[in-house]
């Protein structure tokens, strides 16, 4: 596999090529690629020198495959454009998630539908895969009925220059205010841009991707997602009722038979999923599993997962690895 990685320099870019590196991932030829602003500048992967490449010169060298992270502008320009030289795009911006025509894809649930003349395969976004990779089986199980989530999401989600606000703060010294706040010791009810149904976008996302990645548009979910100074992950208080009663012994069985999941849930030890224990690892952490008394089939859980892993790279490269193992390029 010829494989490039779009968006190199950024923050999901080079975690892209740390899973690459830990996954001992088997291409043939990297193409770093980045913005023209970058291209020329030199970067080492595996202790090898790369030069890094426009999108221009990527497009000529065909790769089998493109993971892209430039964000959606980029996306929506060039993901095309190398489509129609035969790469398969697998892009990590919200330009394609909706569109009926490309797949939303997380290789646990639904990996099986990619077909081989896709060509922009979108990843869908962080606080959507965790929440949708952990109810995977229990949906299977129990179908579900109703979401109620909150989420507590990582300033790397925001990218590099939220990082570098939240540390300025830290210090006690002032950066390029990313957020229109604050971040460090406070707390943003605000992901994305505010939509004239008073949701985030970062919400309807969670809303939207869970039905199309389930299949299922009877699913019904209200999110609200929040920004907190923290770096490692993602968490996400979940409230899911189901069609089907389930019993807990049950539920924590079928948890610790999930793909990708890890049963974190032993209260008692003071053991339950959190972003310093989940940060650099690509699965995700579920505990706190407890009944919701106030109501019938209803379960509440606390989900968490580093999202610049599972939430973006880790997904990312194991649909390209998918590809791989099926012989689609
Ligand atoms: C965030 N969901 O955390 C975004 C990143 N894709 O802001």
């Amino acid at each position: 596999m010829k494989l490039a990685v779009v968006g190199a320099t950024g923050l999901v870019g080079s975690e892209i090529l740390e899973v690459l590196e830990e996954h001992n991932f088997p291409f043939n030829e990297l193409l770093l690629v980045a913005s023209e602003r970058s291209a020329g500048k030199q970067m080492t992967f595996k202790g090898k020198e790369y030069t890094i490449m426009g999108l221009k010169q990527a497009v000529s060298e065909k790769p089998d495959v493109a993971i892209f992270s430039a964000g959606g502008s980029t996306s929506l320009e060039w993901a095309p454009q190398f489509a129609a030289v035969g790469t398969i795009v697998i892009d990590n911006s919200s330009a394609w998630r909706m569109d009926p025509s490309k797949k939303l894809v997380v290789p646990e649930i639904n990996a099986k539908d990619i077909r081989i003349d896709d060509r922009i395969i979108a990843n869908p976004n962080c606080s959507t895969i965790q929440m949708v990779v952990a109810l995977n089986l229990l949906h299977k199980k129990y179908k579900i009925k109703r979401i109620v989530v909150s989420t507590y999401q990582s300033v790397t989600g925001t990218g590099k220059a939220a990082v570098d606000q939240m540390m300025a703060e830290r210090a006690g010294g002032t950066a390029e205010m990313v957020y229109p706040h604050k971040i460090d010791m406070n707390v943003l009810p605000h992901i994305d841009v505010f939509q004239p149904n008073g949701y985030t976008k970062e919400e309807m996302k969670m809303i939207n991707e869970t039905k199309k990645i389930f299949g299922d548009d009877s699913i019904q979910v209200t999110a609200t997602t929040v920004r907190i100074p923290t770096m490692g992950g993602h968490s996400e208080a979940v409230n899911v009722e189901f069609h089907e009663d389930f019993d807990l012994e049950e539920v924590k069985e079928i948890l610790s038979k999930t793909p990708g999941v890890i049963l974190q849930d032993d209260p008692a030890n003071n053991i339950y999923p959190m972003p310093l224990t989940a940060h650099k690892k690509d699965e995700v952490f579920v505990g706190r599993l407890r009944r919701d008394e106030s109501q019938p089939n209803t379960l509440n859980m606390w989900i968490v997962a580093d999202n610049l892993r599972k939430g973006a790279a880790t997904n990312a490269v194991q649909i390209a690895g998918y590809l791989l193992e099926h012989s689609m390029k």
